[in-house]
């Protein structure tokens, strides 16, 4: 079966700096992530890009197990996307939701048709005791998705948001409370005790780039930090880090980020991001809107267009990010020649 309408795979890949053989990784939670992970995917050659996804959205809904953020990335690099919403199915019908509210069950959470038959088939191949990793792999090449794409634990790790109503799952405040609540504090319930898969863990250590895309840090990157000693592990990784911005011009491209740092006490702009990656990564890309901030960033700064409404933006960040990472290779991969640019200390 192949479900993609459309494969981008005829698409040219680039040919700026970054050599055709290299890999690249890139860390995505939903929408920001699989927009950015889908620009990659157009301008590197086949197979070369690998997405490591946020699993903290997980959650157990109708007797299935849902996995938002993995299902946003491979519906969006197979094309199959609601391009309105960035999540979920196009030419998607509801008829299931429908009569589920209709029978009194739980209706707040929009599955619909087309989406539903991913988790049904998903939750039959984890029963019969196949990994998550495993089930993804197999829905990626149904849907005829070149990349890879890989959960960032096999093990069930769940987001837990403390708010000034009591803690919430991660879907009950997201979708359930539509973020209202004011958040205090994020967890991560079963990352410390959990790992990276194998996959994951052996693509990001023979990376060449790896790319932190602009998902909100505290509820979708944080998670894939969070897993074992991955932090730790991004630490001693010597490839170009680079970290793009979800903050413009003082608001979310998408999301509730600005809304929880806000909350949270923090300054709502792309500086607060930079600092939150400050020991994992070693490049940051900000937005035009936000140039001024580049002095304020403490490691080297690209400052270009970061919105994303087409494809064709998709590329164009995602060229502008790879020659970014090309252009810091040889001080990352000399760590002890590591001079940072004056300009960029700021
Ligand atoms: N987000 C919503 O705001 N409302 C929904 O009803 C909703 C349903 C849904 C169904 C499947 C799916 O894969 C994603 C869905 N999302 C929905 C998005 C999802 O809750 C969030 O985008 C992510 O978990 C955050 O990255």
């Amino acid at each position: 079966m192949n479900e993609a309408p459309a494969s981008t795979s005829s698409q040219p890949h680039r040919n700026g700096r970054l050599p055709d053989d290299w890999r690249v990784v890139a860390l995505a939670g939903g929408v920001g992530g699989a927009k950015l992970a889908t620009g990659l995917q157009t301008v590197l050659p086949p197979g070369a890009l690998t997405v490591i996804v946020n699993t903290g959205d997980d959650f157990e809904h109708w007797g299935l197990t849902i996995c938002p953020d993995l299902d946003t990335v491979l519906y969006n690099l197979a094309g199959v996307n609601n391009p309105e919403t960035g999540w979920g199915r196009a030419d998607e019908s509801f008829q299931v939701l429908h009569t589920m509210g209709l029978l009194g069950g739980e209706d707040w959470f929009r599955l619909g048709d087309r989406d539903l038959a991913v988790h049904l088939r998903r939750s039959e191949w984890l029963r019969q005791g196949l990994s998550l990793t495993e089930v993804t792999d197999r829905l990626r090449r149904a849907f005829g998705v070149r990349s890879t794409i890989l959960p960032m634990s096999d093990a069930p790790v769940r987001t837990l948001v403390h708010t000034d109503e009591g803690d919430l799952p991660f879907q009950h405040y997201f979708v359930g409370r539509r973020c209202e609540p004011c958040v205090i504090d994020v967890s991560f319930v079963g990352a410390a005790e959990s790992e990276l898969t194998d996959a994951a863990y052996t693509a990001l250590t023979t990376a060449d780039v790896i790319v932190f895309c602009p998902s909100n840090p505290y509820l979708s990157l944080d998670p894939i930090l969070s897993v074992g000693n991955t932090r730790g592990l991004l630490q001693t990784l010597h490839v170009p880090k680079i970290a793009v911005a979800p903050i413009v011009g003082g608001k979310a491209i998408k999301g509730p980020a600005a809304k929880m740092m806000r909350e949270m006490g923090y300054p709502v702009t792309p500086v607060t991001i930079a600092a939150h990656y400050d020991d994992v990564i070693d490049g940051f890309v900000l937005d035009q809107e936000d140039a001024a901030a580049a002095d304020h960033v403490r490691m080297p700064a690209l400052v270009t267009n970061t919105i994303m409404h087409d494809a064709d933006d998709k590329a164009r960040l995602a060229t502008a990010v790879l020659d970014f990472a090309a252009s810091l290779m040889p001080r990352t991969r000399h760590p002890a020649a590591h001079v940072r640019s004056p300009a960029a200390i700021g």
